[in-house]
């Protein structure tokens, strides 16, 4: 006779008891902490850890979302939690607007926001069986603001390869509504400059120093294997409308 998770638990009384017996691999025990996080909910990856492989291995995925990405909206929930009024944001429209936050945790909410922010749309701009030439709207603008998706391609890694220390590259919508390539430092988001963000790869050494040790340049040409082309364009979409 077998049993599965969900009767070993109901044998037990409850994942508590499960969870402090230490009966789980400490992964699904961080993701559950994670989920009960307020205001910000950490996002599941809707995808398998492995999902990506070989361009993003399993290890740098398990240890970017389930401990980096966990750490920043650990650090904004407590940020936030200390000032009611903000519980009621949007996180994006809290690091929109940094200047109106109170200065003992603005510096915080930049960084841990902006880290929650940008790593909330990154999981979902990636996929499995992805990547190759964007389609619809997205590749129609691409083409007639770049010349060819060629040139965006070489105009995106410049900005991950010249990005001195870590930060971001960025497709973006300007506020003249303009698409346009950016780096950003650390983890500011395009929001904090008045731009809204359709797509981006974190060139932090946190996303691909396991597998591709200094070689930036190697992962930045790999991450377009794993681009998400249909959770790209729905973004353009809701950024021009
Ligand atoms: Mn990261």
């Amino acid at each position: 006779m077998s049993f599965n998770r969900r009767n070993f638990l109901i044998l037990l009384g409850g994942s508590t008891g499960a969870a402090a017996l230490g009966l789980f691999p400490k992964d699904s025990l961080a993701q559950a902490t994670a989920s009960e996080q307020k205001p910000f909910a950490v996002a599941p990856l809707p995808y398998a850890y492995n999902a990506l492989e070989p361009h993003i291995d399993e290890e740098t995925m398990r240890f970017h979302h389930d401990k980096h990405y966990v750490s920043y909206t650990t650090k904004l929930n407590e940020a936030v939690n200390k000032y009611p009024q903000l519980a009621n944001k949007s996180a994006e429209e809290i690091i929109s607007d940094l200047d109106s936050l109170p200065e003992d945790v603005r510096t915080t909410i930049r960084n841990n926001g902006g880290g929650y922010v940008n790593h909330t749309m990154f999981w979902q701009i990636m996929a499995p069986n992805a990547g190759g030439q964007p389609t619809g709207e997205i590749a129609k603008a691409i083409a007639s603001a770049f010349g060819s998706f060629d040139k965006f391609k070489t105009a995106f890694n410049d900005a991950g390869s010249k990005q001195f220390g870590s930060g971001w590259s960025w497709l973006v919508l300007d506020n003249s509504k303009q698409l346009k390539v950016i780096g950003t430092p650390n983890q500011d988001s395009p929001l904090m400059m008045g731009m809204y963000p359709i797509m981006g790869n974190d060139v932090w050494e946190h996303a691909y120093y396991l597998k591709y040790r200094n070689e930036r340049a190697k992962y930045l040409e790999a991450w377009w294997n794993v681009v998400n082309w249909d959770e790209v364009n729905k973004r353009y979409q809701q950024a021009i409308a």
